[in-house]
């Protein structure tokens, strides 16, 4: 059974960025989490944690075999693979190689220690709303059942603005 309706959040604000958000997206098709739709890539101010470099963020579409925690598995395999630690001595909240988050999964909700879906804080990060937005004008909130625009006008103090694609 293939999941669709998945969203995902990516976050990078170590090193070469782009190229980790590329990477990670590589690493997931290898691993049945197939990306039906992509936003643009975003250049955010930090959040939470706000001593530390600018992220990019990017939210995309995938379809999926994997039930949630399967899927909450692949994505900590892949932040592994791409080196980041999450170690007791790394700054929680702090400066990542790789973040990958899952926002909704369909319209189900999860409650469990290791999970939750919808994401608890997606709807007061612009840099979550924006790019989801994007790529899901439509989609409305599983719980509230609001479209997610309504939400975007809270958090639009908050600064992000778009990547230009690389020039051909
Ligand atoms: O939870 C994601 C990690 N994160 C981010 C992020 O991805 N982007 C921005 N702009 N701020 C953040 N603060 C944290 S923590």
């Amino acid at each position: 059974m293939m999941h669709k309706g998945v969203y995902l959040a990516l976050g990078s604000n170590i090193g070469e960025r782009e190229r980790h958000l590329l990477s990670a997206l590589a690493l997931l098709e290898e691993r049945d989490v197939h990306i039906s739709k992509s936003s643009a890539i975003y250049e955010t101010e930090p959040r939470d944690f706000i001593d530390q470099p600018w992220f990019l963020n990017m939210v995309v579409q995938c379809e999926t075999r994997h039930f949630p925690l399967q899927l909450l598995a692949v994505l900590l395999g892949v932040e592994r693979e791409l080196g980041r630690m999450r170690s007791p001595s790394a700054v929680r909240r702090g400066p990542r190689v790789i973040d990958l988050d899952i926002l909704l999964f369909g319209s189900a909700l999860i409650e469990t220690p290791q999970l939750q879906v919808p994401h608890p804080r997606m709807l007061e990060r612009r840099f979550v709303l924006e790019p989801l937005i994007e790529i899901a004008p439509d989609v409305r909130h599983p719980d509230s059942k609001e479209p997610l625009s309504k939400y975007l006008k809270l958090v639009c103090g908050q600064k992000v603005r778009v990547k230009p694609p690389p020039s051909l």
